[in-house]
């Protein structure tokens, strides 16, 4: 399979845990290189554009809320069936529902607060890169 990329966040209770590295950790050492990444605090019209899909949803102004509480760590990370492959190192939506060993399992609280994101397809993953990072952002490895 070729190399993808993926779209990764680590929300606001995952930094106010200091955990960034420990996931930076699961990436590395599931084989996903880390792209691009940078710290941003979110505006609420930045996180309002981000979850667009879900302006109609009961739990979207909390969701917002949430997502501009502290800073985020934004990422791009490439590697074989990325987008896949990092939404198993997450685990489900639901921290109660996700597998054992998995980033929300270990770190999530609630489905309200569950310590990360990552693309969900490779358009998405895509459309999400785009949104955050310009191409010079974007440092492939060169060995
Ligand atoms: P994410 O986009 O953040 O990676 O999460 P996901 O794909 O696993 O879940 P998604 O359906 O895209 O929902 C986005 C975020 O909205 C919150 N949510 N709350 N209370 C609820 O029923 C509910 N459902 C979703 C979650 O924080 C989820 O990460
Ligand atoms: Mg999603």
């Amino acid at each position: 399979m070729a190399l993808e990329r993926t779209f990764s966040i680590i929300k606001p209770d995952a930094v106010a845990k200091n955990a960034i590295g420990a996931i930076y950790n699961r990436f590395e050492s599931a084989g996903l290189r880390i792209v691009a990444s940078k710290m941003l605090h979110l505006s609420r019209e930045k996180a309002e554009g981000f979850y667009a899909e879900h302006k109609e949803r009961p739990f979207f102004g909390a969701l917002v809320d949430f997502m501009t509480s502290g800073p985020v760590m934004v990422q791009v990370l490439e590697g074989e069936n990325a987008v896949v492959k990092n939404r198993q190192i997450m685990g489900a939506t639901n921290p109660a529902e996700a597998d054992a060993g998995t980033l929300r399992s270990d770190y999530a609280e609630s489905i309200d607060e569950n310590a990360v994101h990552g693309s969900d397809a490779p358009e998405s993953a895509a459309r999400e890169i785009a949104y955050f990072f310009s191409d010079e952002e974007i440092c492939p490895r060169t060995r």
